[in-house]
């Protein structure tokens, strides 16, 4: 029997793509899928495919995809995060050699993924936990891939993966061993935590906008953006929305404004908060989605408003772009920090230079100003420190301050802009009132602070009833 030289097991929307993707790159490959149910045919179905290669072979029982793999063998389970991702693995083991690598591609939380890397490597098997972005079109084309696990075992599957990745502007491959564990799926929940405040920039300047200016003005007002330092994939994709039609009528319009989530925000900003990393957009993005989702109490109360209009102070286009900038830079300084910090803790070495640049291509982050990032990283990884940044941000702070005012002044929630002004406030500032706090928890708990006449680190606390 022929071997294939790369297994997948999980036909859904991203295994389908990404096995198309790879054969395409020449590789052989054997794909599994599960026949419980109404997913008897799915295997079936992808073969028969008109776009299928000849270098594609279906399996429906494991034991055969299995046989079917050369040695060390490689798969790739692309199955729902959580639960159906220790099945797969439970299902494998009794038929696996040691040596051989198991890829979890799902967005799976990097606690598991630890937990997961530690008990197959007591077994003898190798485990990489690979954070997958670019979603169905990124899986066919080319997507930004972000693999952990031990460098032997990337070693080992370096060159299929860097294939099938997308390529940035020096057709480098936007996929680099990101660390040793579960460093792989850590970068990749940061993403996403990136990501949601991204996405609500774009829609709190929509909300600004929309009072003033119909969906055809803002489309054409992205499109300009996008032309510039501000150009990004997900600037792009709302331009496009923006004017979607549905015969006459915009989809934008029919879309009920309750923002979904598939919980990659949430671990983020628990990671932040478990952490100590003051990563407010991020937080502040899902929150607004939470907000969002409490429709039916929104309509109640607005109801008691009776029908007062609100939107009267036209936005200054050119200190919206501005702030656009300046709150994308303090979002992605705060992600970069967060990965940092979660560097030190689990001992990953991350190079945050290679990071950037494989984010410039193929995943839903991907910007011009990540491509400027990746570049600031190579010399230095404090990006507020460098110059260009912070020159930036302070010389821009102006029109943040001119968008939350017209945004308080129009009712209109800007809670991610605000975050990114108050960060940017809060940590230029030398003296903070945290004296005051520290106070109160001496008085009231005896839990001590430290004083700013002495040099030394010394922790005091005050009889504050008897002084
Ligand atoms: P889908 O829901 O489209 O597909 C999931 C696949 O997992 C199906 O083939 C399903 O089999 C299989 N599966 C499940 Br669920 N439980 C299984 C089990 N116990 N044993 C065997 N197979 C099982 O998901 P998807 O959108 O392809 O996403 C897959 C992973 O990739 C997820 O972790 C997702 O978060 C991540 N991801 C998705 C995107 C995206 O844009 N969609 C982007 C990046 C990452 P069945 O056919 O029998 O139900």
């Amino acid at each position: 029997m022929n071997v294939s030289a790369f297994g997948l097991i999980g036909l859904g929307v991203m295994g389908k793509s990404l096995s198309l993707n790879i054969a395409e790159k020449g590789f052989t490959l054997s794909v599994y899928n599960r026949t419980e149910g109404d997913e008897a045919h799915v295997v079936d179905d992808f073969i028969n495919d008109t776009e299928t290669f000849d270098s594609i072979s279906g399996f429906k029982n494991m034991e055969d995809f299995i046989r079917s793999l050369e040695s060390p063998r490689k798969i790739l389970i692309m199955v729902k995060s959580g639960p159906p991702v220790d099945a797969v693995i439970s299902q494998l083991k009794p038929l696996l050699d040691p040596g051989d690598i198991i890829i979890d591609g799902g967005n799976s939380y990097f606690k598991d993924t630890q937990e997961r890397y530690e008990a197959l490597k007591k077994e003898g098997f190798n485990f990489i936990g690979c954070g997958i972005s670019g979603g169905e079109e990124g899986a066919r084309t080319g997507p930004s891939l972000m693999p952990g696990g031990s460098a032997e075992a990337y070693s080992k599957v370096k060159t299929i993966l860097e294939a099938i990745a997308a390529k940035d502007a020096q057709q480098q491959p936007c996929c680099t061993h990101i660390g040793s564990g579960a460093a792989g799926h850590f970068v990749k929940m940061i993403h996403n935590g990136i990501e949601y405040a991204e996405m609500q920039l774009l829609a709190e300047l929509y909300a600004l906008l929309r009072p003033f200016y119909n969906n055809q003005a803002i489309s054409d007002l992205f499109s300009q953006w996008q032309q510039t330092r501000s150009g990004s994939f997900l600037l792009d994709i709302s331009s496009k929305i923006l004017i979607t039609k549905e015969g006459n009528t915009y989809i934008l319009d029919r879309i009920l404004d309750k923002a979904g989530n598939k919980g990659t925000g949430s671990w983020s900003s628990e990671t932040a908060l478990d952490l100590g990393q003051p990563s407010t957009m991020m937080t502040s993005a899902v929150f607004s989605r939470y907000i969002s989702a409490l429709k039916e109490k929104r309509v109640d109360l607005r109801k008691r408003f009776n029908n007062q209009t609100e939107s009267t102070q036209e936005p200054d286009l050119q200190s919206l772009e501005k702030a656009y900038y300046f709150a994308r830079l303090i979002n992605h300084y705060q992600g970069f920090e967060l990965i940092k910090e979660a560097a030190k803790l689990y001992g990953w070495n991350i190079n945050l230079a290679e990071l950037a640049r494989s984010w410039t291509r193929g995943c839903i982050i991907q910007s011009e100003l990540m491509s400027k990032i990746a570049i600031w990283f190579q010399s230095g990884d404090d990006l507020i420190k460098n110059d260009t940044v912070f020159e930036h941000l302070k010389s821009n702070e102006p029109a943040v301050l001119d968008l939350i005012q017209n945004g308080l002044a129009n009712r209109v929630p800007v809670d991610c802009f605000y975050q990114a002004y108050h960060f940017w406030i809060a940590i230029t500032t030398e003296n903070l009132s945290a004296n005051l706090i520290q106070a109160q928890r001496d008085y009231f708990g005896a839990h001590l602070y430290q004083r700013n006449d002495t040099q030394n680190s010394k922790f005091y606390h005050t009889n504050w009833l008897d002084s």
